[in-house]
């Protein structure tokens, strides 16, 4: 279905983007269709910065912006194609529900773009993702620059738009946090499901095929990232994919999934029993996990940064290490050594928006990024034990939530999924008898 009507901060957002860099021309494409052999078509999802500026939806379409104007490009409308691919907004219902300034068509993009580059004095445009486009974006450059005459000059400056970016996309509104939301609790629903109902016998897949029908029925419309169903082992593979074993009594299940709403994602894992109880060793390593997540929604809040609360998280699970006796030492020496790097290879976190590794920056010229209210990241803290040899072998434990940074704080968005030990235990007995 066509859209009606999209807000009109999406052009708030393009002329916020415009005003960091108002001599500049803005360059963006949308993602193209994706065909396989045989014309087969995959499901149609757009370019994140293009969703973010846009929120139009159709492949193939490009955008500038220059002289405080939007310009959109779309497919002409053509009868022969929408019969396959579904209608087309065309150009005159694209200008009046996308309120963009002006809408040309695909076809004129690069004679249109010769034209309105005369009066710019930079160009922002992202290289390297399309060579035909690049070609196209520095010829279009070139002859500018010999129009204006500015040849004994050189070129006209050429920016990557990726720091303006993602300047603006780290920090949502009130509308993006609304999709946010939607997918943080339908996912966290989801998941609650599966701790009521997955039970050994199951395979990983079948409880994954639960996952996605409940995170559709709750509002979702997509994944948001390829899911990881690891049971056992496969728990320590930190990108475990195959999602195809059976689940065993006494394992960990390791579930790391989550849906999207209008291409909004949450992130979220959780770690529970197949059986109705954790055992002693993976009671003590999900209890290590869950109380540096849990330290780290205590300490989120504006003017921290990335750095802090990832140091912090490796300071608490190296204590928690040395003090289960899987590393020996002082604390300060095993930090620095990286002993931890072993059992805890990842990061805390990252920041969660249109993609799941959202659009952000963690420092800039050796200087931390400061956490601001609006900000959302994942709080993850895991361990995972691969080598034989320990008492903890094959426990692979991750306890990831989703963080708003707010004025004081972090706020749950995931909250509706329960972590300690004593409620998991509860719901697991349940399924068990
Ligand atoms: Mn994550």
């Amino acid at each position: 279905m066509l859209k009606s009507d999209v807000p009109f901060l999406y052009q708030e957002r393009r002329m916020k983007l415009l005003g960091l860099a108002p001599e500049a021309c803005f360059i963006f494409f949308g993602a193209g269709e994706v065909v396989r052999s045989n014309d087969t078509h995959f499901p149609f999802r757009q370019d994140s910065d293009f969703h973010y500026l846009t929120e139009f939806d159709e492949p193939d379409a490009a955008l500038i912006l220059v002289n405080g104007k939007s310009h959109l490009f779309v497919l002409e409308r053509d009868e022969s194609r929408e019969v396959w691919d579904g209608e087309r907004y065309g150009i005159e219902r694209a200008q009046s529900v996308f309120h963009v300034d002006e809408v040309h068509l695909v076809r004129d993009f690069a004679a249109k773009l010769d034209e309105l580059l005369i009066d710019a004095k930079e160009v922002y445009y992202s290289l390297g993702n399309h060579v035909d486009r690049d070609r196209m974006i520095l010829k279009s450059i070139h002859s500018a620059t010999r129009f204006q005459g500015k040849g004994r000059f050189g070129h006209l400056p050429f920016h990557d738009p990726f720091p303006l970016l993602s300047e603006l996309r780290t920090v949502k509104d009130g509308y993006e946090l609304s999709f946010i939301r939607k997918a943080c609790s339908a996912s966290a629903k989801a998941h609650l499901q599966l701790l009521k109902r997955v039970r050994a016998g199951m395979s990983e897949f079948d409880a994954f095929n639960e996952f996605q029908y409940s995170v559709f029925k709750n509002g979702c419309t997509e994944l948001g990232y390829g899911p990881i169903f690891a049971s056992g082992l496969n728990a320590t593979t930190l990108h475990y994919v195959r999602n195809n074993e059976m689940l065993k009594h006494g394992d960990l299940f390791l579930i790391d999934a989550a849906g999207e709403v209008n291409s909004y994602t949450s992130d979220i894992t959780q770690t529970f029993p197949i059986s109705s109880q954790f055992s002693p060793e993976q009671k003590s390593i999900y209890s290590a996990v869950l109380d540096t997540n849990r330290a780290i929604t205590r300490m989120v809040k504006p003017g921290i940064s990335y750095r802090d609360i990832h140091s912090r998280s490796v300071e608490m699970l190296t204590e928690h290490l040395l003090s289960l006796g899987v590393l020996s030492g002082d604390l300060k020496t095993q930090i620095h050594t990286g002993a931890f790097r072993k059992y805890y290879p990842h990061g805390v976190g990252h920041y969660l928006g249109l993609d799941v590794h959202d659009a952000g920056i963690y420092h800039e010229r050796g200087q931390d990024f400061l956490l601001k209210p609006g900000m959302l990241l994942t709080n993850e803290p895991g361990l995972y034990f691969r080598e034989r040899g320990t008492p903890y072998y094959g426990i692979g434990v991750r306890i990831e939530d989703d963080l708003l940074v707010t004025e004081s704080g972090a706020e749950v968005l995931t909250h509706e999924l329960p972590r300690e030990i004593e409620d998991i235990e509860n719901l697991r007995r349940i399924v068990n008898t």
